[in-house]
């Protein structure tokens, strides 16, 4: 992909700390495609015919990552089936196109490889609030989810998955400055405000 027709902005943060409900608020604003690695994992592990069904089920279980193969090739074909069906409205004919990168990358390994072989992300959209406020959302939300890891012990594996491994990656775009951190304890409402002034910066920054 052609770094400088597509911009890729990564979204991390902790289990719960909102980053699917915040991008599904940005794409409405801004055009954006979005591509959750988790949703795209758990597509893959229910597709028929799958070979990877059960090992995507398992780590997601467990709270751990994924082998970075899987999900990488998930998330390039996705790219380039967002790619292929063009939206000249929002001026995303000919390979141009902005994508939120949702729950990726979570670990050192990955990150470099997608850096390198898919393509550089602009900037890093961080979601931050405290385990015990994830802890709430996720239970609650795994009421009617569905989601086999919205139970207390997978939630704990998943947070202690994203202090070992995903923290040293937000830390590591810190050090190139393209971290921009928001705080998610608010309400959705608020916490898309700053979000929204988050994302306008990043583009007025990028037309410069
Ligand atoms: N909610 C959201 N914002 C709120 C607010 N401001 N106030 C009150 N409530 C709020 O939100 C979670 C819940 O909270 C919802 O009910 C929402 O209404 C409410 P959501 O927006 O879904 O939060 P999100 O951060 O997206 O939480 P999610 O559970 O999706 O985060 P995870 O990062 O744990 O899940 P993901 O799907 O990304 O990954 C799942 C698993 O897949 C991983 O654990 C891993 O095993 C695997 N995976 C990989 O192996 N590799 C990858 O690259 C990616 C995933
Ligand atoms: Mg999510």
């Amino acid at each position: 992909f052609d770094h400088s027709l597509i911009t890729v902005i990564y979204v991390l943060g902790g289990p719960g700390a909102g980053k699917g409900t915040q991008c599904a608020n940005l794409v409405k604003d801004f055009g954006f495609s979005h591509l959750s690695a988790g949703d795209l994992l758990r597509h893959e592990q229910n597709r028929e015919g799958s070979e990877y069904g059960e090992l995507i089920r398992t780590y997601i279980r467990e709270g751990t990552i994924v082998p970075m193969e899987i999900t990488i090739k998930l998330l390039e074909n996705a790219m380039k089936a967002e790619l292929e069906k063009g939206r000249e409205g929002e001026g995303w004919a000919n390979g141009k196109g902005r994508f939120l990168i949702d729950g990726f990358p979570r670990k050192m390994d990955q990150a470099m490889k997608f850096d390198e072989t898919v393509c550089l992300a602009s900037k890093v959209l961080f979601f931050t609030t405290t385990e015990e406020v994830m802890l709430a959302r996720l239970l609650e939300r795994g009421k009617t989810s569905g989601r086999e890891d919205d139970n207390v012990e997978s939630i704990k594996k998943r947070f202690r998955t994203y202090a070992n491994d995903t923290m040293p990656v937000i830390e590591y775009y810190a050090s190139q400055d393209k971290v921009a951190e928001i705080d998610s304890t608010a309400s959705i409402e608020q916490v898309y405000e700053a979000a929204k002034a988050a994302v306008q910066n990043i583009f007025s920054q990028k037309d410069q």
